[in-house]
């Protein structure tokens, strides 16, 4: 499983306060504390500030990266702002994200085309979110497609088939998993990458259905999430689930977690 930690997020509110007051002691905390909890990727986001967005990126991955052995996901549409992230991010870097509205494709793509960056694909249209498998499904094969014909490898694409809350509609759930399952099955090789928040959205005790979807997009062949890697229970599912899916040879991860005292 790839995991990239979503807790350098400006929506986050200690975050964006730290963000502003350049507090380099508070951002590099949460960055170490994802790495040590198993992060692979820090994602680094600060959506938030108009203006500044390029230059607190910008901050944070310089801060994160003179500092630990980090590599980012760079969480933002903007061109300009991913340019300016990548002018001093050392090692590869994920892009985060590119998706087929035809304004953001047209100007991600030529960031990423012959490079070895990974990207994460959104499958998002003109047409506005996607609601089935199908939906999802035809988005992903443009995408997939359009993104290999420029040079852009199928191992460093994660198709993201967008989460959606499971309380606006009972069939979002499944429409969802199914559409990993065709994307992992059709493409052999390719990667898939969530968030998962937005399925409990509106619903209390938001946790048990995060881990809940987890477990079953795992299932489905899932094999990247953005998440709290501070979550215990949620990483520990995360193991747990991979072994059963046949995803760990002779229990091997399962086995090295428990000694790690990671399943508690
Ligand atoms: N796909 C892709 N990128 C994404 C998302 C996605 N980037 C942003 C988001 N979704 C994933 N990142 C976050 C970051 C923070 C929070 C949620 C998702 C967040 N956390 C609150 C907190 O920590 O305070 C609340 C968490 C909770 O309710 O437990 O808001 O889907 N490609």
């Amino acid at each position: 499983m790839i995991v990239v930690g979503e807790l350098l997020n400006a929506s986050r509110k200690a975050v964006g306060t730290a963000i502003e007051a350049l507090d380099a002691d508070y951002i590099l905390q949460v960055a170490r504390d994802q790495l040590e909890a198993g992060a692979d990727y820090i994602d680094v986001n600060a959506g938030t500030f108009m203006n500044k967005e390029g230059e607190y990126v910008e901050w944070m991955v310089r801060l994160i990266q003179d500092n630990t052995d980090a590599v980012c996901s760079l969480d933002s549409p903007d061109p300009e702002v991913l340019n300016r992230a990548l002018k001093v991010h050392k090692g590869t870097a994920m892009i985060n994200s590119i998706s087929l509205e035809k304004e953001r494709y047209d100007q991600i793509l030529p960031i990423i085309a012959g490079t070895d960056l990974k990207v994460i694909a959104l499958c998002m249209s003109d047409e506005g979110m996607p609601v089935t498998r199908e939906d999802r499904l035809k988005i992903a094969d443009r995408l997939i497609n359009d993104l290999c014909r420029n040079n852009v490898k199928l191992e460093n694409i994660f198709v993201d088939p967008l989460v959606q809350p499971i309380a606006t509609d009972q069939s979002y759930g499944m429409e969802f998993l199914n559409a990993i399952e065709g994307i992992m099955t059709g493409y052999p090789g390719v990667h898939t990458m969530c968030g998962l928040s937005n399925v409990s959205h509106g619903l209390p005790n938001r946790k048990i259905l995060n881990v809940s979807f987890a477990i079953m997009a795992v299932a489905k062949g899932l094999d990247g999430l953005i998440v709290n890697p501070l979550d215990r229970q949620m990483m520990a599912s995360l193991v747990a689930a991979e072994t059963l899916a046949g995803r760990d040879e002779y229990c091997e991860k399962y086995l090295d977690a428990f000694r790690s005292g990671n399943l508690l």
